[in-house]
């Protein structure tokens, strides 16, 4: 087996920081030791197969991007970028693990749709993933079904509030998962949005010639995240299912989650990078039909309601528990053009999962989160809470070399020009300048990303079988 030395480095956890050298042996992590460390009187760094030198750079534990959709099927086209091309990305930009969805559609069966998904990955990641289920269609079929998902290792679920007539559940049939869920030892998983209400505001602002996408931020307004955030939470209260909501933008529905903890309840949320730098003003707003780059669900928030800073300032406090993408990438020629003349044709996403550790990086550097958080949030967070800590999530003996050198003096200039690795033909990000690098990437103890190159091939990647969320005592 290969050994691999990353030397000089400041390893960062979840609680700490501190000089330390990596010794890894083949996939694993074997020791954190003194830098320097001697084996037999002789100096460790030359006995090892490959050295890596992290002098004045930050060694972390590789990110795990939790909420991806890889080869989505939505809004009558087809998410652009494949598991090769957005775990690729995934990999320059220093995530080593996605979790992504496999769909069940309404009429679907649950483990056809998992097969399809697992067909869809295999052989053609280049970091480890999972999936979440989607369960598209309650019924006696699906819940029946929800029950074998740990078999499959397979520890959460998702539920869609909005979406009516596609993944759309009512109340009765999100009691019933729960319940389900509950009985199984499942995370559920919830898109808050009271979607048959966006569906009246859509309609009549359509009728009122308000077709940009800046409507589509208004017609899903603030006020249907915190009536559906508070409504998950009170079944979830009632069934006593762990609740993880997903992609909460609103401030609001932060205020609902946060009392919800503090009421003791295991209720956590998870927000995305664009709810923290981007706004329905600068990007919902600009002219003509550019602001359709970021129509995404839930929506941008208006920064004059200063949304995006308390998500901030959640994110710091704990009520807010990690950050992941919801990357979800449609080109602008050809699918996100669709909704020219009706923002509701738009199909809905962003793709970010090349971005995620910088764009949080640049919140250390900002001074709104501290290093150690940083890694928190971006990793340890997604694998305490996914069942995947230990072996993710952490730099320690017997962890998996899922490993990122990350240069603080470096920097990073995203989306100019073809400088992004995703299948899109836009950034949503572009003009964005970050204080910092992903410098070298390895997965399970091979190295990805040096030296500005790519040295992985498809297939790298492997299905990884979960344990129940961590949190849950
Ligand atoms: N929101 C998005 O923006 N895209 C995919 C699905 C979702 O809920
Ligand atoms: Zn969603
Ligand atoms: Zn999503």
């Amino acid at each position: 087996m290969a050994t691999t030395l990353i030397t000089g480095g400041t390893v960062v956890s979840a609680t700490g920081r501190g000089a330390a050298d990596v010794l890894v042996d083949g996939e694993r992590i074997v020791a954190l030791l003194e830098p320097g460390s001697t084996v037999l009187g002789a100096n460790l760094a030359e006995t090892v197969d490959t050295v890596v030198d992290a002098s004045g750079k930050y060694v972390i534990p590789g990110g795990i991007d939790a909420h991806t959709h890889m080869s989505m099927p939505f809004g009558g086209t087809t998410a652009a970028d494949d598991f090769e091309t957005g775990t690729r990305a995934a990999a320059w930009g220093g995530t080593t693990m996605i979790i992504d969805f496999a769909v069940q559609k309404f009429g679907e069966r649950v483990p056809e749709s998992l097969q399809t998904w697992h067909e869809m990955a295999a052989g053609q990641c280049a970091v480890d993933y999972s999936f979440h289920q989607i369960i598209g269609e309650v019924n006696k079929e699906s819940l029946a079904e929800l029950r074998r998902l740990p078999d499959e290792g397979i520890t959460s679920y998702k539920l869609f509030m909005a979406y009516p007539g596609v993944f759309y559940s009512d109340d009765a049939q999100i009691l019933r998962a729960m319940q389900t869920g509950a009985d199984t030892g499942l995370l559920t998983m919830m898109h808050a949005e009271n979607g048959p209400a966006i569906d009246v505001l859509v309609e009549q602002l359509l009728a009122q010639g308000k077709t940009d996408p800046y409507y589509h931020g208004v017609a899903r307004a603030w006020q249907l995240e915190e009536e559906a955030t508070h409504r998950a939470i009170m079944l979830a209260d009632l069934t006593g299912a762990p609740l993880y909501v997903v992609h909460v933008s609103a401030k609001q529905a932060v205020a609902q989650l946060a009392a919800a903890r503090d009421r003791g309840r295991n209720v956590f949320g998870e927000t995305c990078p664009q709810y923290l730098y981007l706004s329905l003003e600068d990007n919902l707003g600009a002219p003509g039909f550019e602001g359709a780059k970021w129509v995404c669900s839930t929506p941008l928030r208006s920064r004059e309601e200063d949304h995006q800073n308390q998500v901030w300032q959640a994110l710091r406090t704990n009520d807010l528990q990690m950050v992941s993408t919801d990357h979800c990438p449609f080109c602008m020629k050809g699918q996100k053009d669709m909704g020219i003349g009706d923002f509701s044709k738009i199909p809905n996403g962003i793709g970010s999962v090349e971005h995620r550790m910088d764009l949080m990086y640049q919140g250390v550097v900002e001074g709104r989160i501290t290093l150690e958080r940083w890694v928190e949030i971006t990793s340890t967070t997604p694998a305490r809470m996914f069942g995947l800590y230990g072996r993710k999530g952490v730099l320690a003996p017997g962890a998996d070399a899922d490993i990122v050198v990350y240069d603080p003096d470096g920097h990073t200039s995203i989306g100019m020009g073809k400088t992004h690795h995703m299948n899109m033909d836009h950034s949503a990000w572009e003009g964005y300048e970050i204080d910092g690098h992903v410098d070298v990437v390895l997965s399970r103890g091979k190295v990805l990303v040096a030296d500005g190159e790519y040295r992985g091939r498809k297939g790298d990647g492997k299905f990884v079988r979960r344990d129940p969320c961590q949190y849950l005592i």
